[in-house]
């Protein structure tokens, strides 16, 4: 049998935290012969739910799971831990300004860059869920330095999912037949879903999605528009956020990260920026990676119209304009 790996898990307490747990319980995120240790944290308002949430996890007796460590010492949460999954931060409330947001969260992920960077495995592989979550990613990338920068991502795979599966709809497809959309740049309503370079498999091979739905409209407007606002759709119907598909969403970002893409494929992460696309250095933006041997790589050479060059370009203003914001909050 597998040696165990260490997962933590920040925010666990919460909506995704209860979503995921199982899940990575279950060996959905790092495979089905791979036994983990779960590392909960939480902070000590939540103490009695984060218990709650670790009795249960018991009581589910998964086989791979070995142990459950829930425990609001952040020290005590990231010892020895090979994969960090960051949900944990401060929401934005109602009538809040995004600086105001930010000056919540920035200290958080300096404090916990911390602690990581000390306690957690020298490869540790950390991913940002939490909003805003490339600029945590960026303050997390800040202030652990000692950790490889490509260890330090972010979530953008639900707005990747959520772009297939509406492809899927429209084409009347299934799901898994469509591949190669691209999430680029910033988790927020700036991002904008690429399908220029996306397929699907039908009888007749791989067919661009351009080809099948020649609607520019559709794809220049009604596409983008919902894929960027689908967050906000979740919350309007269910009253709270997206939980379990932003569970699933991070599930497969590390599963993909950890055991590689298929062939052919890529997927979209939050990633520290090397320039790729002209796209500036020193922030974490979203681009297609493929993943080999637990390393992910930008896909290069993709060719790029006008339209998506400015809108790549305004997302990137957007998170430059964050990061501007968020280090005037560490002061
Ligand atoms: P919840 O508010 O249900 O849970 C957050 C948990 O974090 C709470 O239990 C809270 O006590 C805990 N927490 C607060 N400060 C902490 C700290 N310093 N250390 C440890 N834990 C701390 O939010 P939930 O719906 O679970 O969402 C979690 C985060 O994911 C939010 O920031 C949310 O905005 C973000 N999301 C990001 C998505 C993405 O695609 N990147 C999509 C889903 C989600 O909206």
């Amino acid at each position: 049998e597998k040696e165990p790996m260490k997962v933590l898990v920040t925010g666990a307490a919460g909506q995704i935290g209860y979503a995921i747990a199982p899940m990575i319980a279950r060996g959905i995120m790092l495979g089905p012969d791979q036994p983990v240790i779960l590392h909960l944290l939480d902070i000590a308002l939540a103490a009695e739910a984060l218990h709650g949430v670790k009795m249960e996890l018991l009581d589910a007796a998964f086989p791979l799971l070995k142990e459950v460590h829930a425990t609001t010492d952040v020290t005590e949460a990231c010892k020895d831990v090979n994969v960090a999954i960051m949900l944990g931060g401060f929401p934005r409330k109602e009538g809040m300004e995004r600086k105001d947001m930010m000056s919540k969260n920035v200290p958080i992920y300096k404090e916990q860059a911390s602690a990581l960077e000390e306690h957690a495995a020298s490869d540790c592989k950390v991913l940002v869920v939490a909003n805003p979550a490339n600029t945590n990613a960026l303050i997390l990338k800040e202030f652990a330095p000692s950790i490889p920068e490509k260890n330090i991502t972010c979530l953008t795979r639900l707005d990747h999912n959520r772009a297939l599966s509406q492809i899927a709809e429209r084409l009347k497809v299934y799901v898994a037949d469509v591949k190669n959309v691209i999430i680029w740049g910033n988790h927020s309503s700036t991002q904008y879903p690429d399908i220029n370079h996306a397929t699907v498999t039908t009888p007749n091979g791989e067919r661009p999605v351009k080809e099948l739905d020649t609607d520019d409209h559709w794809l220049k407007n009604e596409f983008i528009n919902t894929v960027q606002q689908r967050g906000v759709a979740i919350i309007k119907a269910r009253k709270a956020s997206s939980a379990l598909s932003a569970a699933s969403a991070a599930c497969d970002h590390m599963r993909d990260w950890v055991l590689g893409t298929p062939k052919g494929t890529w997927v979209s992460m939050g990633v520290y920026s090397d320039g790729s696309y002209g796209i500036p250095k020193d922030i974490i933006y979203s681009f297609p990676v493929k993943c080999e041997k637990g390393k992910w790589s930008i896909v290069k050479g993709l060719k790029i119209d006008e339209f998506s060059r400015a809108k790549m370009d305004a997302t990137a203003k957007d998170l430059i304009d964050e990061k501007e914001v968020a280090h005037s909050c560490l002061n």
